[in-house]
């Protein structure tokens, strides 16, 4: 396959100012009309019209107005191109597809007998022959024709302009976006839904149609989505000034999607499981996903839509901004201090578990990579997260007043355009009169930097200096990286548990509890003066940049940050720090078979955490989750998955058997009696009682399995139900009739019958054999996504000590479904392909059964680039 180079990028050769679709839609044999009028671009050279297209038959070709025989333009491989083209084009273009075969839900498709699209990030091209590239930015006008009965409704960009009847029990809708627009984002849908709308009133008095989309029966679950949207329309009139510029938005839900949603001008696609929820069904996490989902596609109107992305490479330019923008929006829907720091510890999270490992592994990539070979494996954790964190260091470096100046200087020079990251990079600098040159390298260099602190107190002069060095590891094609302009925030705590007011060199920012030290040397020194005490150092609070810090904290200090930082990231951070300080020496007692002991101080901690009454429900929870198996394996040299499972067991049990009557009381006063409510209060309280519900189902007697099966069988909302099934599951007991009689409930509810596959894939007990037999159940197939990932993927990626089983039959598992899926749905295949990224770092014999599975699925003759790059550069 062929690799593609930012360095090659070349404008396109001509530009499109309109483009008219025609559809006759039909499952097996759709007709698509194009007629689109080019014109030459003057920043190209070259005379030749290329266009896209993949897995079309081309009926009829015209240049204005004459037909092109074969001959005259040039078909291969994915594209067809007309050379020597005069100044001023109208192509007219006729098109046959069958959506029903299309198994790759990319391009044109039917998904339960409806028609649905996803076009980002190529998937125009399999809809008819196009400049499918983001820089080609164009207006659409779309007619739909299809069956009236069996797709009463026709959608499309923008606002509906004409329908009728076409006499053949047939119909038509008449469809015209105001705005020009890459084709990523054009949409349609031609389907027998319904619909909840309303009207809404816009700060400035205009008033915009609303509509969220569901099947049929899936009315009583549109509520919170249709909520999301308002809040997010209100936010970002207040937050950015930027307000919705159509008279109509939509939202659709389907069930067969491969991403999470999409954000298609003005017709958002969505994933069900972004979109539906009522409280019988959804989680407090599926809640929150919905927030963040419905605003992050609506952001994108803005930063995405209106200014877009010049080429693929620059994909983080929208994404990582976005992703920030949602971020801020649930931080600020909950509100509070508190709440907020919630929502940064999730992120903090997420980005060890999954973009740290992918920064150290064969994909790493720069926020804005060099060259890729298939565009879809690069929505990834380092474009969305990483470029979300790299946002949010504008931000901190800038100040909120400063990130919106530059936010308005990026809108008042790129609207209506398709830019570069340097364009974001530009505008933040030029609006705040810095120099933001070296911050560039957050966008080049791929790899988690590593920063290490030293400190020194000088009593006599009162003075404490904090030495930060960087460095960065090779990553591949990049063996020397240059130094990152680093924020790190830091705050001194006092032997009283307060912040000191901080004096530094920084003459401006005196007398302040927390400031931001901006490290772009390879190590730099930074003074503090008037310090009395020797304090305890609070380093890169609030996670103030995306990077590995090492400090050679005492225990003492641990433990004093982990009871009084008034920064609740760091105050969370000394406890992951307490805790894997002893899973990897508990790992390393258990692989050498020597007796495992926790001791009495860190269980104090834990305790006195759990009982703080001061702190929020939401915040004690992820402060008591213990670091994931994942994340523990990231740290050591040689990952041994069984000892690192054994080690984090035996510290939950002891913590489990020391705290059992804290957890108790903490179960029992964490109730959320009456009507449910997913607010973030709610949520917290059920976070905490279910984990504490889970440490008392280890080990259980007869009094704890009682407390859950009752849970189970009252429960008055899914977060409850799934997290006493979850925790009965999990504790070794026997849940047969608690799997069927949940099954029974909800057989009918597709997104609760994923969390049935999930609940199971995940568990500790479940080996594959286990998984293969859950593959035959009727419900199960691998051509929905969500079901796929539902089963499979929580197997091979939320279950590492049977994954990593030490016969290796798991991976012939992954080896063969990787296959199977790919010959159905390349993206959903290379997700899955993406397990085995480490493989290098486990014991030999794991990494010989690993190898010989990618080496079976890289010798299999008809595989997807998709698949083909992750495997390759696995074993590269
Ligand atoms: N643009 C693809 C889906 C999303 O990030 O919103
Ligand atoms: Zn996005």
């Amino acid at each position: 396959p062929q690799t593609i180079f930012r360095k090659d990028y070349l404008p396109p050769s001509y530009l499109v100012d309109t483009v008219e679709l025609g559809f006759d839609l039909d499952p097996a044999r759709t007709i698509v009309a194009s007629r689109v009028t080019l014109r030459h671009n003057p920043a190209s050279k070259s005379r030749d019209i290329v266009l896209h297209g993949e897995a079309l038959e081309l009926v009829q070709l015209r240049l204005n107005g004459k037909t092109l025989r074969p001959g005259q333009y040039e078909l291969s491989g994915s594209t067809l191109t007309i050379r020597k083209a005069p100044l001023a084009v109208v192509l007219e273009i006729e098109t046959l597809t069958a959506p029903v075969k299309n198994t790759t839900l990319s391009g044109l498709y039917v998904s339960n007998g409806n028609f649905f699209t996803q076009c980002e990030a190529e998937g125009f091209r399999r809809i008819t022959y196009f400049p499918d590239r983001p820089d080609v930015m164009a207006k659409y006008t779309v007619m739909l024709r299809a069956d009236k009965a069996l797709y009463p409704v026709l959608l499309s960009n923008g606002n509906l302009i004409e329908q009728g009847e076409l006499g053949d029990g047939r119909h038509y809708a008449k469809w015209e976006d105001p705005f020009k627009k890459p084709s990523y984002l054009f949409a349609l849908v031609a389907a027998r839904l319904v619909c909840q709308e309303e009207r809404y009133t816009l700060q400035s008095g205009r008033e915009v149609l609303l509509q969220v989309w569901v099947e049929e029966g899936n009315l009583d679950k549109t509520d919170y989505a249709m909520q999301s949207l308002k809040n997010s329309i209100r936010w970002d009139e207040q937050r950015f000034g930027l307000e919705l510029d159509l008279d109509r938005f939509m939202i659709v839900a389907v069930g067969d999607f491969n991403m999470g949603a999409m954000e298609n001008k003005g017709l958002n696609i969505f994933n069900t499981k972004f979109v539906l929820a009522n409280s019988r069904v959804a989680t407090d996490i599926d809640y929150a996903g919905i927030e963040a989902v419905v605003g992050h596609e609506y952001f994108h109107n803005w930063t995405g839509n209106r200014v877009t992305c010049r080429d693929w490479f620059q994909l983080s330019l929208k994404e990582g901004l976005t992703v920030f923008r949602d971020q801020e929006f649930s931080a600020d829907m909950i509100g509070t201090d508190s709440g907020r720091a919630v929502t940064r510890i999730d992120q903090v999270r997420t980005l060890r578990q999954a973009q740290f490992p992918e920064d150290a592994g064969p994909m790493a990539h720069p926020v804005r990579p060099d060259s890729f070979v298939e565009i879809n494996n690069f929505y990834t954790v380092t474009i969305y997260e990483k470029g979300a964190e790299v946002v949010r260091m504008y931000q901190t470096l800038l100040g909120r007043d400063g990130f919106r100046k530059g936010m308005d200087l990026y809108f008042e020079r790129h609207d209506g355009q398709a830019v570069e990251c340097d364009d974001f990079r530009a505008a933040m600098a030029d609006a705040n009169g810095r120099d933001l040159g070296q911050f560039e390298r957050w966008y080049s260099q791929a790899g988690t930097p590593v920063v290490r602190a030293e400190t020194n107190y000088d009593a006599i002069a009162r003075t404490f200096d904090i030495t930060l060095r960087q460095h960065c590891p090779a990553s591949a094609g990049q063996e020397h990286k240059l130094p990152f302009h680093i924020p790190v925030a830091v705050g001194l705590l006092g032997a009283d548990g307060r912040d000191l007011a901080l004096s530094t060199d920084a003459k401006d920012r005196q007398g302040q509890a927390t400031v931001v030290l901006e490290l772009t040397g390879e190590e730099q020194t930074f003074r503090f003066h008037d310090i009395a005490e020797r304090p305890t150092p609070s380093i890169l609070r609030d996670f103030s940049a995306p990077v590995v810090l090492e400090y050679d904290y005492t225990d003492a200090e641990l433990l004093h940050l982990f009871s009084h930082d008034s920064d609740p990231v760091n105050r969370w951070e000394a406890g992951q720090r307490l805790a894997m300080e002893r899973l990897l020496k508990l790992t390393t007692a258990v692989a050498t078979g020597k007796p495992l002991a926790l001791d009495a101080t860190f269980i104090a901690a834990q305790r006195a955490l759990l009982v703080d009454e001061t702190l929020d429900p939401a915040f004690r929870e992820l402060a008591l989750i213990l670091p994931s198996e994942t994340i523990i394996a990231e740290q050591m040299e040689v990952v041994e998955p069984q000892a690192i499972h054994s080690a984090r067991q035996f510290m939950r049990r002891t913590l489990a058997a020391a705290l059992k009557p804290e957890l108790l009381a903490q179960y029992h006063a964490n109730q959320t009696p009456g009507a449910y409510s997913p607010d973030a209060l709610s949520a917290g309280k059920r976070a905490l009682k279910n984990l504490a519900l889970s440490y008392l189902l280890i080990a259980p007697q007869e009094a704890e399995l009682a407390l859950a099966r009752q849970q189970f069988a009252e429960a008055g909302n899914m977060t409850d139900r799934a997290a006493a099934l979850v925790a009965l599951i999990h504790s070794g007991a026997e849940v047969g009739e608690h799997l069927h009689s949940f099954y029974q409930d909800f057989e009918h509810e597709a997104l609760v019958v994923d969390k049935w596959f999930a609940m199971q894939a995940a568990a500790p007990g479940t080996d594959v054999a286990a998984v293969r037999k859950l593959m035959e159940h009727p419900a199960f197939t691998l051509k929905n996504p969500n079901r796929a990932r539902s089963l499979i993927f929580n197997f091979t990626n939320g279950n590492p000590s049977q994954f990593h089983a030490a016969d290796g039959s798991a991976y012939e598992f992954w080896a063969e479904h990787v296959i199977k899926l790919d010959a159905l749905n390349p993206q959903v295949a290379a997700r899955l392909a993406r397990s085995m990224d480490r493989w290098r770092r486990y014991t030999p014999a794991l990494q010989a059964h690993m190898q010989r599975a990618l080496e079976r699925v890289a010798a299999h003759a008809r595989l997807s680039n998709d698949v083909l790059e992750v495997v390759s550069k696995a074993l590269a």
